[in-house]
């Protein structure tokens, strides 16, 4: 088997037609474009286009989307790589983005309306000596979509945020969240996203290889292997197993064509996979190897191997417990029999230049996950089937995938053909995908259940688009998947209660899984959070700004206001700057400034997030899950992110850190008392002591509390004490009681308690070597009414090279050091959003990004913000 990757610079040309937009028709012939890659960033490459992440500059690209394109290359093969002498080649095409054909020397050998299939058509007899043009004709996905629409018997609506977003979307097997979403430009790229590669001499191949493993009594494993395999011709075909130190071989009498190989390994007591926090992730490496004739031995490294696939994978039990119980029915996750309490957020694509997605984004974004102590991540179906890097990583770094299927918050078609397409669609990626130990969960889709309820038509005819949605989610997505992979629950919708549950899920928080959104698009207080005890919140949000440098890298100076034209068409919520605002004015003093107004966006979402996963943590077993929307930006905006588009951490990223820690202090008010909780999502039992103490925002001990002899047992959570309010009262507290109303709701008023001058910190003193646990603070009522005493933030160098100290003559809250020196630097301090206190000085680090350098004047070039009366 000869393999050459056609990888490489290739030709991009406009196929013209009469409904060529006139952008297209004007641009030059043979423009170089990378492969794998997409046209758009080869427009912007050759400078022919704008940078369209910045102004407004993407009302200026959206034609890219209107217009039919030609990629081409030429391949030079001598007598043997193109004749073959009778032997087969082929083609390997993944991830054609989408309407496409391909063409090698001018003949049709495949096409493709689903960029989540693979191509892999035979070329034999096509190629010849010499010369030979491969071609991939990409035609406009809004154009095909149009058509398409106006051949629909019945209109099935999807939602749409601006105007310009990709109309029908749902009739398309392309990333829909290409055509714009609610945090996303709309791009509407194409390209193909991967290698192309042409196979000779390939007399058979292997299609896919899975694993199916069952644990036996005495804690050895059997790996039955499952090879698909594709012959040329009837034969004897060896194939050899590797599995960790164990080789075997086993020969098949193959026939021409299809047919599935079964041959089962058994494995002797391997280490188990599990999740951050709980214990390692060991892989195995599995490889099968095909080979002519019948003794391996003979011709291993020989051009008799005919295809050899290798993964990774991994030893471990997954159930989601889905149980009737006296709240309603559980949701969770029980891995090699312990449940875990399931810490993440949703992960959309990395960036709207698929040639952007590149292995050190996916490398970043996830160890930074991992370093925010989340154990898991949900695969949104708004996005795309990741790339093989993303599962890699989460396998490594034991963060588990909540995998939706790629459907979102549309309806969609159920013609015969669409759903041969999602079939094939399935199969695949679910074949590609299944050994990898850190999915979880096969998901349906997001939010098409509930999406039933928001379009007039499918409101006035539920039961057709009920039917249809039955049809492509249960008969086709569910069908194929519970066939491929029985060892997985299938769930058929985040959020939803299971199968055979079709109610509304996203406001019932007694079952499955729940999508929180009343905090954020309907406007409730952050209060709201403790409303609910979701059994397992799959998405909950709240928006902030990204950083100055990030304002700076789309907005010239004139335009950085935040109410500015460039500044809101860099915020795709179309509430979403006046929901930032009106919260600053219901919970915060008013900052004047940008960098402050920015800064403060930022405390707001990480208040707004903690507020909810402290209490909801609180509230395991109940509760067993948080997941926030979203963890990244795939350009430059305003969103519900944790990590802006060019890797820094908001604030919320920061806190994320210490909410989902592993032991975490809960502090929340509620219901008139201060509450204190310790949760213990580790492994062992922890002991030790929690001291309360009540401080003046001038730095006095008011008053302490110990609590004493705590045990908290491995993998439970225990309010420890519920303290009325009015018992912080001494000394000489000033109370303040106001009545708040919420904005634009009619919702009740919240009356709101609490202390204007005093706030509690909390610290753990640990009585053994168990995990350390962070200090908390809680203010007693919104910031706003707080009177912050002025302080004074001085940062002075560390003990080392990229450290520098902090400390503070007066409690200070949120604090945010930012490097503001001349020399350019990216990377960030260790730390941010955290309490100072006087007296206990707080070193960071800088962490550089990578390949970049410690500033050298650091400690000198770096201001700190946080928390202020006076702006
Ligand atoms: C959820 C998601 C996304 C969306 C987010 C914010 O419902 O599934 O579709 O971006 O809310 O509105």
């Amino acid at each position: 088997m000869r393999r050459t990757e056609l990888s490489g610079t290739w030709h991009l040309n406009v196929l013209h037609s009469d409904s060529t937009p006139p952008e297209a028709a004007a641009l030059p012939s043979d423009i170089p474009m990378r492969v794998p890659g997409d046209i758009a960033a080869a427009l912007l490459e050759e400078k022919l286009i704008e940078d369209p992440y910045f102004g407004r500059n993407e009302l200026d690209v959206l034609w890219i989307g209107r217009t039919d394109w030609s990629l081409s290359t030429s391949l030079e093969l001598n007598h043997s790589a193109s004749a073959g002498d009778g032997l087969v080649s082929r083609l390997d095409f993944t991830g054609i983005d989408t309407v496409a054909e391909v063409l090698v020397n001018g003949t049709r050998v495949a096409e493709s309306r689903n960029m989540f299939r693979r191509l892999r058509p035979e070329v034999t007899g096509l190629l010849k000596a010499g010369e030979n043009q491969i071609e991939i004709i990409i035609r406009s996905p809004e154009n095909y979509t149009a058509e398409a629409a106006a051949n629909l018997p019945y209109p099935i609506p999807h939602s749409n945020q601006s105007p310009w977003q990709w109309a029908h979307r749902n009739l398309l097997r392309k990333v829909a969240c290409h055509g714009g979403w609610d945090w996303g430009i709309t791009l509407m790229t194409g390209g193909i996203y991967e290698p192309p590669i042409l196979v000779t001499d390939s007399p058979g191949r292997i299609e896919y290889v899975t694993t199916r493993q069952t644990k036996s009594a005495g804690g050895s494993w059997n790996v039955e292997v499952r090879t698909e395999y594709l012959s040329a011709a009837d034969a004897e075909v060896t194939f050899e197993y590797v599995l960790g130190d164990s080789v075997t071989q086993k020969t098949f009498s193959v026939i021409e064509g299809a047919q599935e190989l079964i041959h089962t390994l058994a494995i002797e007591s391997p280490d188990l996979w599990w999740p951050a926090g709980q214990g390692g992730q060991p892989l195995y490496t599995l490889n099968v190897t095909a080979f002519s004739g019948i003794s391996p031995s003979d011709c291993i490294g020989t051009t008799a191997t005919i295809d050899t696939v290798e993964k990774r994978i991994g030893f471990r039990e997954v159930e989601v417990v889905v149980k009737d119980d006296e709240v309603g029915r559980s949701m969770f996750f029980r891995i090699n029999g312990r449940d875990i309490f399931a810490k993440g957020a949703n992960w959309i694509p990395v960036d709207a230049f698929p040639s952007r997605q590149t292995d050190d984004v996916y490398r970043r974004l996830l160890s930074d996950s991992a370093a925010a102590n989340m154990n898991m991540i949900r695969l949104w179906g708004g996005g795309q089937y990741e790339r093989d890097i993303f599962y890699n990583l989460c396998d490594e770094l034991g963060l588990m995938i909540w995998h939706d299927m790629m459907f979102a918050c549309s309806l969609f078609p159920t013609d015969g053909p669409f759903l041969a397409e999602v079939d094939a669609e399935v199969l695949h990626q679910v074949k590609r995908l299944m050994d990898h130990p850190s999915i979880v969960l096969w998901c349906g889709n997001n939010e098409d259940l509930g999406a039933m309820m928001w379009f007039e038509e499918s409101k006035a005819n539920r039961d057709r688009y009920l039917v249809d949605y039955d049809r492509l989610n249960e008969g086709v997505i569910g069908r194929a998947v519970k066939e491929l992979d029985p060892s997985r629950t299938w769930w058929p919708s985040s959020p939803s209660a299971g199968e055979g549950d079709y109610s509304d899920c996203w406001h019932d928080d007694t079952k499955g899984d729940m999508h929180y959104w009343s905090v954020w698009h309907e406007g409730l207080p952050f209060e709201s959070y403790y409303d609910v005890v979701p059994r397992f919140c799959s998405e909950f949000g709240f928006q902030s700004f990204p950083c100055e440098r990030t304002v700076a890298s789309f907005a010239g100076e004139k335009d950085r206001n935040l109410t500015s034209p460039v500044m809101r068409h860099h915020q795709k919520n179309n509430a979403g700057n006046t929901i930032i605002l009106s919260t600053m004015a219901r919970y915060f003093r008013m900052p004047v400034s940008l960098g402050d107004q920015l800064y403060l966006s930022q405390v707001q979402q990480a208040w707004a997030i903690r507020t909810a996963v402290d209490y909801w943590r609180a509230n395991r077993p109940v509760s067993m899950g948080a997941l926030y929307w979203q963890l990244n930006d795939n350009w430059p905006v305003a969103s519900w992110a944790s990590i802006e588009y060019d890797g820094t951490w908001k604030l919320l990223h920061y806190e994320a850190r210490r909410f989902y820690a592993p032991m975490r202090i809960s502090l929340f008010r509620k219901d008139g008392c201060l509450h204190v909780a310790v949760i213990n999502d580790t492994p062992e039992e922890a002991h030790g002591r929690i001291r309360l103490r009540l401080m003046s925002f001038e730095g006095d001990e008011l008053d302490t509390t110990v609590l004493d002899d705590l045990r908290c047992p491995a993998g439970t959570a225990s309010t420890l004490a519920s303290i009325p309010l009015s018992e912080l009262a001494a000394p000489s507290a000033r109370q303040w009681v106001s009545v708040l109303k919420p904005h634009d709701t009619g919702a009740a008023d919240v009356v709101e308690e609490g202390f204007t001058d005093r706030f509690i910190a909390a610290d753990w003193i640990p009585a053994d070597q168990s995990v350390p646990v962070e200090a908390e603070s809680l203010l007693l009522t919104r910031p706003r009414d707080c009177e912050l005493a002025e302080a004074s933030v001085l940062i002075r160098p560390g003990s080392g090279p990229g450290r520098v100290v902090l400390e503070t003559d007066r409690p200070a809250f949120y604090v945010q050091a930012e490097y503001r020196g001349s020399e350019p630097a990216s990377g960030r301090f260790s730390d941010a959003g955290f309490t100072l206190l006087p007296g206990r000085p707080v070193e960071l680090e800088w962490i550089p990004a990578e390949g970049t350098a410690i500033p050298a004047d650091l400690a000198s070039d770096s201001t700190a913000r946080h928390l202020r009366s006076t702006y």
